[in-house]
């Protein structure tokens, strides 16, 4: 995937109205963004559709599935008929699960990423202990896109070890979690920005500025 520079706008408002006015500030800047439950719960899945008509935008839809194969291929399924570029699935449920998110996005020629260890604290207690292994697990099925935590630059290191340097590695953290953005992108191919950007006064000077520090 392509991604103006390198940054992933996380669109985790609650309106379209204030998503829209958002996105309007960040054209010059963004051409990707990642919306969640938060948004697509607000306002329905219907969201994917206008925010791509309206922008052009590629949408990355962040629902981490972790469900059985069966129930892992209706949600992907409805979410790229719904217009999604791309989807989020947990890797923890194992590879008959990702397996199905994988075939759908096959099926609907989108991308799928793998989610390995996630960014926050809670991370450490369960996850992380899996977290190579499930990188690993990608690799031999084959999946070319993951995420990987911006708060811990060690393990993001490792995972982009396992994946290897083809692999597209998106990650979340930087910012409000406390990840810095730019040695992210030593190991990522893209960062993940919600809080900073969109909670600030002016999100387009706070875009700006971001990427002023990854020169
Ligand atoms: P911000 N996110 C995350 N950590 O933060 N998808 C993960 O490990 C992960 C994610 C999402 O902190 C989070 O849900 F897998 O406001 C939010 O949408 O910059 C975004 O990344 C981070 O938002």
């Amino acid at each position: 995937m392509e991604i103006k520079n390198n940054l992933i706008l996380a669109l985790d408002v609650l309106s379209g109205k204030k998503a829209i006015e958002i996105c309007n500030q960040l054209t010059e800047y963004i051409d990707t963004i990642k919306i969640g439950y938060p948004l697509t719960l607000a306002e329905g899945i219907s969201i994917i559709g206008i925010l791509k008509e309206k922008f052009d935008f590629k949408v990355i839809c962040d629902y981490k599935v972790a469900d059985i194969d069966a129930t892992n291929s209706k949600i992907c399924n409805q979410t790229f008929k719904a217009g999604a570029d791309a989807i989020i699935c947990h890797g923890f449920v194992g590879s008959d699960s990702v397996q199905a998110c994988f075939n759908s996005a096959k099926k609907y020629d989108k991308e799928l990423f793998l989610l390995t260890e996630m960014s926050h604290p809670g991370a450490k207690e369960f996850l992380q202990k899996n977290a190579d292994a499930i990188a690993q697990m990608g690799v031999d099925m084959n999946i070319k896109n993951y995420v990987a935590p911006a708060t811990r630059l060690d393990r993001l290191r490792e995972i982009r070890n396992i994946v290897g340097n083809d692999a597209y590695i998106i990650s979340p953290g930087v910012g409000k979690q406390g990840g810095d953005a730019k040695k992210t992108l030593k190991y990522a191919n893209a960062i993940i920005v919600g809080r900073s950007i969109y909670e600030s006064d002016n999100p387009k000077i706070a875009c700006e500025n971001l990427i002023k520090t990854l020169k």
